[in-house]
């Protein structure tokens, strides 16, 4: 299999900690396309994914599979891991946490995007205050919930801690550990997992 992946995007990185996690990393060949923006037009990228959007996993029957929460689904399951349970209140308690972490994230890539790629002149401060009070929400909603967390991580987990090392990596001056005590020692503690230490953006 080929993983369409790029260091920096915190999508890839949660691929990336699964992959590691599984023991597939002789099974997934990762292939950078170089750089991806909602602006480019990558034709290798766009055969795989239409969107255009990594991370995106070409199977060795030519098949496709994205976005990340899918490709971790499948990834899991034909190693028969640990990180999508079957019970039901487990399962869907962890693609929520999933669901707040990807959000958080959707949100902070498309700030970063409004940043680094959107000219100057064509910046909406509403727009950027009411993503950043979504994030801060989000984040709040982290404080309070992650005495829950699985001792063990799934997928939710794994899906927050890379939404707080994207914090981090973007938006260090911004400082999410401020006020959130209880996250910011959760966030220390999973961050001993050597599949998170070796996918650190750089
Ligand atoms: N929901 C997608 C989001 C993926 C995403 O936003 N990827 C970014 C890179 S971090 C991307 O490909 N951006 C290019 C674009 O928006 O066209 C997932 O979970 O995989």
């Amino acid at each position: 299999m080929k993983l369409i992946s790029v260091d920096a995007s915190p999508f890839v990185r949660k691929v990336r900690i699964l992959i590691l996690e599984l023991g597939l990393q002789d099974s997934v060949e990762l292939v950078d396309p170089g750089p991806i923006t909602p602006v480019s037009n990558n034709v290798t990228l766009n055969a795989i994914n239409p969107l255009g959007m990594l991370p995106a996993l070409e199977l060795d029957n030519g098949e496709s599979l994205y976005d990340s929460p899918v490709i971790c689904e499948y990834l899991n399951q034909i190693a028969g891991g640990p990180f999508f349970p079957a019970d039901s209140i487990l399962r869907f308690n962890t693609l929520g946490l999933q669901a707040l972490g990807d959000g958080i994230l959707d949100l902070s890539v498309a700030l970063r995007y409004e940043a680094a790629l959107r000219p100057q002149e064509l910046r909406w401060q509403t727009w950027i205050d009411h993503q950043n009070e979504k994030i801060k929400r989000g984040l709040d909603a982290l404080e309070t919930r992650c005495a829950q967390f699985e001792p063990s991580p799934l997928i939710g987990e794994i899906t927050i801690a890379c939404a707080l090392g994207y914090r981090d990596f973007r938006f260090a001056a911004e400082d999410w550990r401020s006020g959130r005590p209880a996250l910011s020692r959760w966030f220390d503690q999973i961050m001993q997992r050597d599949s998170l230490v070796k996918t650190i953006p750089s």
